[in-house]
């Protein structure tokens, strides 16, 4: 349903309606009461033309800055490294490579800085700590053992530091994610079949750990199971999705807590056949579900071997991860996405972004750049969840990523199917341009809604099951208390259509009660526990009628 009833009132207002008309009207009202945003969109803007690099991976940190990174050894990158530096690398084509392969860029001053990472990044993974520092892991070649951190600043002097051998195995292609007592776990890559922490739980942990659903997931002739999907459920348990099914996973133990139904059609989800999949935005107390979208169906790698581009895969499917027999609820997207990005909005919605239409992940293996992103609903009900959004005109293939900003706008970059970076004479050219995408909660005509946070004052910690108080401004009018939410979303680290640690909580919340002129304050309650909400930043927002403030970050722990 792409237009709000007054919309439709609007356009139709020089007919004189009928009872029909009316009662349809009111219906489409009835149904539609909670989804003012409807009627709008979304707006793309060009934020810059040229960072330099192909954001390949991207984490937004609590200094509202991102770090953005491709590989080391694609060639010389458009951008110098700093003071003159140079790396040499003999496995890479460039020797010495003068050039960074990793930015950071600036939100509020829309600008990027080089980086300097020593050694190669290429398909990684990666995480926020509790203080904010991105440990970044693995990569290729000299780097596929190698932990990098970065801790965030804001003088611009900042940059990677390595610890060589930081890993017990190679990772390449791997998922991580940050676990409640603040370490990460490091699951899979290229020929791993087990998992291991960083840091290691005790000094003498000098060891992975063997994950057969890695083994049972992996056709040899694929790797149909690279970058999995893991989310922490609400009971400490992993629930990790590889090719086509999951398991509920004790990583303390190594015991497969349950296995969950092939997903409906048998169709693989995961690396190369790239589709992507999130944690549904959760209440206490109400089930924990999983969305997984798109992807290739089976034969679609190797048809792409062989020149044949297969429609990618229109379905998606969603699970009550907690429930006593848990089964996939299928749905129908408004087009088929391979390589798309899923980014949970801060109200609750789904961002479904880049990608393509035909083809699989890999090196000149997609065609039919998707260009317009859809939004999902996950409380509407069934086949009424997704609208299309407007497009943009820059193709979003392999490489691209998508992270949300505090300000409730989406960072869209990246787009690199080739080896090397290849700007002329190839189909999708290297792209390193950064496009923000507004979703049209952001449009000027829902500015009477807006509201605004007056405190907590953004950095603030808060610790678990306590009464938190947010105050808030609205623009002049009549409040409808029954319509705050307050949510709290987890940067995620995003890189081949999978944001790592994505999460979206809404605090349960009391009475909204006017504290002043146009201002209110709601009392939420913070998480129960790490296991619904890792120690770390997050950013919180209040949302009325579905507009979001602006977020302020928050640190739990
Ligand atoms: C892509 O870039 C590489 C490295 O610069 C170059 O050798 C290759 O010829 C380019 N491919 C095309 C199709 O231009
Ligand atoms: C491909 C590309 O974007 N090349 C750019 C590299 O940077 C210079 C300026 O520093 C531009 O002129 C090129 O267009």
């Amino acid at each position: 349903m792409k237009k709000t009833p007054t919309q439709t009132h609007h356009n139709n207002n020089n007919i004189l309606p009928s009872p029909l008309l009316l009662l349809l009207l009111l219906l489409l009202f009835l149904h539609h009461h909670n989804t003012l945003t409807s009627a709008a969109d979304g707006k793309w803007n060009l934020l810059l033309s040229n960072i330099g690099i192909s954001a390949m991976h991207m984490q937004l940190l609590p200094t509202d800055r991102i770090i953005m990174f491709d590989r080391t050894d694609y060639g010389l990158s458009n951008i110098s490294l700093p003071n003159g530096k140079c790396r040499i690398d003999l496995d890479e084509v460039a020797k010495p490579d003068c050039t960074a392969h990793s930015v950071e860029y600036d939100v509020v001053s829309n600008s990027i800085r080089p980086l300097m990472v020593l050694t190669n990044v290429w398909c990684s993974s990666g995480a926020l700590m509790p203080d904010g520092t991105l440990v970044q892991t693995g990569g290729f070649n000299n780097g596929d053992h190698v932990v990098r951190t970065y801790k965030p600043c804001t003088d611009r002097v900042c940059d990677w530091e390595e610890i060589t051998a930081g890993l017990k195995q190679r990772r390449w292609y791997a998922t991580n994610h940050i676990l409640p007592d603040g370490r990460q776990i490091i699951i899979g890559g290229r020929r791993q079949f087990n998992y291991e922490f960083f840091p290691k739980r005790t000094s003498l942990e000098d060891k992975s750990y063997n994950l057969r659903f890695l083994v049972e997931t992996n056709d040899p002739k694929i790797e149909n199971n690279l970058y999995p999907f893991v989310f922490l459920n609400g009971d400490g348990n992993l629930f990790i999705f590889a090719n086509n099914r999951a398991i509920l996973f004790n990583y303390n133990n190594g015991a497969v807590v349950r296995n969950y139904p092939v997903i409906p059609g048998g169709d693989p989800r995961t690396y190369p056949s790239t589709g992507s999949a999130v944690l549904l935005p959760f209440r206490k107390n109400f089930g924990i579900e999983v969305l997984v979208c798109g992807g290739a169906p089976k034969g679609a790698f190797v048809g792409a071997h062989n020149g044949k581009f297969m429609p990618a895969l229109n379905t998606c499917g969603r699970i009550r991860i907690n429930d006593p027999n848990p089964q996939w609820v299928m749905e129908t997207m408004p087009m088929g996405r391979v390589m798309g990005d899923m980014v949970l909005l801060p109200n609750g919605h789904v961002l479904i972004i880049n990608g393509a239409g035909s083809g699989t992940a890999g090196w000149e293996f997609g065609r039919d750049p998707i260009f317009s992103p859809v939004i999902y609903r996950p409380d509407n009900r069934i086949g009424s969840r997704f609208e299309v959004q407007n497009p943009n005109m820059t193709p979003r293939m392999y490489h691209s990523t998508a992270v949300l900003l505090r300000d409730g706008r989406v960072l869209v970059g990246g787009s690199n199917p080739h080896r090397y970076y290849n700007f002329t004479n190839v189909l999708f050219p290297t792209d390193l341009t950064l496009e923000a995408f507004s979703p049209s909660y952001l449009d000027p005509k829902f500015a009477y809604l807006r509201p605004r946070i007056v405190s907590p004052a953004s950095q603030s910690k808060i610790g678990y099951g306590q009464q938190l108080v947010v105050r808030f401004s609205t623009p002049p009018g009549r409040l409808d208390g029954t319509s705050v939410m307050v949510t709290m979303v987890a940067p995620s680290f995003t890189t081949h259509s999978f944001a790592m640690n994505q999460r979206l909580l809404f605090l349960s919340g009391g009475n909204v009660i006017p504290v002043g002129k146009s201002t209110y304050q709601v009392r939420v309650m913070t998480p129960d526990s790490g296991n619904l909400a890792p120690a770390g930043y997050y950013l919180l927002f209040v949302v009325y009628k579905d507009i979001p403030s602006e977020g302020i970050w928050v640190q739990i722990k």
